[in-house]
């Protein structure tokens, strides 16, 4: 009986070992192909989540209700492309190009995060997308503080700095609306309605239906499974509610004593892969806008291109001097 024994690689095995350690690995270690375009493919998703990202809140920046908000609206949505980035350049290290990815995005190829295809109708949307979108993305991202790949983590190191503040002024919206009139407290009910479902999506398939999890956690690169981090974020936000005296849409929400954490109800994920597929209330809108976004910036990568090539040929001609 003959029997195929697969060989491992011995820098494979070591590669394992390290990162079973907990070490990190930089951009001139030996990697597996397979771990490379994981972290590209994953390192570029974010990055395009955080440029589409500037969306559904660069919609009110124009009308934030006072002077004060409008600055601190118009600071975090640069810092969401600051972090875009940051992100783009971590993705380099790892040999990827950035007019690749930007075409990808640009081309409608590239997945961006699902919960910036939902609308932002009211003011109350911009709280309740810093208290929960930037809440859930923090869950996820302080862990990735400690991903293996070292420029990964610590570009995490100061995003979630950043998006910690993004939470907050969130929150404080959020609690000026439900302490406000009767109707201010109705408009934050509502966007808590329509925000609190796709955020719970925003954390990825259900563990069995995650196919990339498992490697992705062999290799440090994911540190909590995604259901995992789901019910962190819920059990952190469940109390953040009630003292806004506000109701997660949930009627199966109850606290189990028994394992110390809420259960909760069925996540509709027919929803998240319609949005996935592009079919989202406002996929379209969101690739147009970009689209738009990157041809009238034409000219400025154009004027930064010939600046640099004038000023690469005026140091060569001074070298040959
Ligand atoms: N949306 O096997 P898994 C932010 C895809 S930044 C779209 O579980 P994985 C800041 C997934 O890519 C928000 N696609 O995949 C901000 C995979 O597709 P593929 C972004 C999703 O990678 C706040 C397939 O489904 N954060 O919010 C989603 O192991 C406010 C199977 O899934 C990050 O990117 C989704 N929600 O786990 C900005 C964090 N979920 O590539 C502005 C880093 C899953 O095989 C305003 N990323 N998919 O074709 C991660 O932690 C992971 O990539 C997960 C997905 C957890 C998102």
């Amino acid at each position: 009986m003959s029997e195929t024994v697969k060989q491992i690689d011995p820098r494979e095995a070591a590669f394992q070992a390290h990162l079973d350690a907990d070490g990190k690995i930089e951009p001139k270690d030996w990697m597996p192909e397979a771990y490379r375009k994981t972290l590209v493919r994953q390192i570029s998703q974010h990055a395009h989540s955080e440029i589409i990202g500037m969306q559904p809140e660069g919609n009110w920046i124009t009308r934030a209700p006072s002077l004060r908000r409008k600055v601190a609206l118009i600071a975090k949505v640069q810092d969401e492309a600051g972090h875009g980035l940051y992100l783009y350049s971590a993705a380099e290290t790892l040999g990827a190009s950035r007019d690749d990815m930007v075409d990808a995005l640009i081309e409608g190829k590239a997945k961006y995060s699902t919960i910036f295809n939902y609308p932002t109708p009211t003011w109350a949307d911009i709280g309740a997308i810093g208290w929960l979108v930037d809440g859930a993305a923090i869950t996820n991202q302080v862990p990735l503080c400690r991903t293996s790949y070292g420029p990964y983590a610590r570009a995490m190191v100061r995003v979630c700095k950043e998006e910690s503040f993004h939470q907050r002024q969130g929150y404080e919206i959020m609690l000026q609306l439900a302490r406000g009139s009767a109707e201010q407290k109705k408009m934050a009910q509502e966007a808590l309605n329509r925000w609190w479902w796709p955020c719970l999506m925003m954390f990825g398939p259900s563990d069995a239906d995650s196919p990339n999890s498992a490697q992705s956690m062999a290799w440090r690169i994911k540190r909590h499974s995604n259901d995992e981090l789901r019910q962190r974020f819920v059990d952190q936000t469940v109390p953040q509610a009630e003292f806004l005296g506000l109701t997660i849409p949930d009627p199966d929400l109850k606290w189990n004593e028994e394992k110390g954490r809420y259960d909760f109800g069925a996540i509709p994920w027919e929803e998240f892969y319609a949005v996935l597929k592009g079919n989202g209330p406002c996929n379209r809108q969101r690739a147009a806008a970009r689209r738009k976004a990157h041809e009238e910036g034409a000219w400025v990568r154009e004027a930064a291109l010939a600046h640099a090539e004038k000023r690469a040929a005026k140091a060569a001609a001074a070298a040959a001097a």
